[in-house]
């Protein structure tokens, strides 16, 4: 039996799923700057994350044109079928994560695309955003964790790494 926190979670994470594709990839962006200092890859589970794996493919997109990192992070949720997508779908969840956390530290440093500037949400996305910060810190993990999980293809037949 789930527990409410279960069914709290599965609600917010299917809301954020529910948005439009940019509002998805805004809404996780705003997420970022809210959770800030609070990531830190000393964070529990990290043994079964991957660095260097989360690292290789940033390092590929990193190289890519403003327009084709867009497009890789929308690839990314719509699911779409390509070489780095399905790359992403062998990861693990935390490591899936991880290539996420470092997407949006590029967005800050300045290698990947920067969000529009004066961007605003929509009141759908903001109401996720809100129900997000609602939650205790182990309870964000597990959303967002939930929220990439399904995200890119489906690796030709490899182990999870
Ligand atoms: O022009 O156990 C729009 C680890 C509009 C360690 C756009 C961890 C049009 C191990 C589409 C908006 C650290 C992994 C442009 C745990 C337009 C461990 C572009 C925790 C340009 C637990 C929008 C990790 C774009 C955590 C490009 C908690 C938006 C990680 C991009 C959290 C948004 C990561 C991005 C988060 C958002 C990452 C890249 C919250 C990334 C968010």
């Amino acid at each position: 039996m789930p527990t409410t926190n279960d069914e709290t979670i599965t609600q917010v994470v299917k809301a954020f799923q529910s948005l439009g594709v940019d509002e998805q990839l805004a809404l996780f962006w705003f997420i970022y700057k809210e959770m800030g200092d609070s990531i830190t890859p000393a964070a529990p589970q990290a043994s079964t994350v991957s660095p260097d794996i989360a690292e290789g493919l940033f390092n590929q997109i990193k190289e890519k044109s403003q327009e084709e990192q867009l497009q890789f992070q929308r690839d990314l949720i719509n699911k779409a079928d390509t070489e780095y997508t399905r790359m992403y779908g062998s990861m693990s969840d935390t490591t899936k994560l991880l290539v996420w956390y470092r997407l949006a530290q590029g967005m800050d440093s300045g290698t990947i695309i920067p969000m529009p500037p004066n961007y605003e949400l929509s009141s759908e996305a903001k109401q996720v955003l809100e129900q997000i910060k609602g939650l205790e810190f182990e309870q964000q993990i597990t959303t967002l964790r939930d929220y990439v999980s399904p995200m890119g293809a489906e690796p030709a037949g490899g182990a999870e790494v």
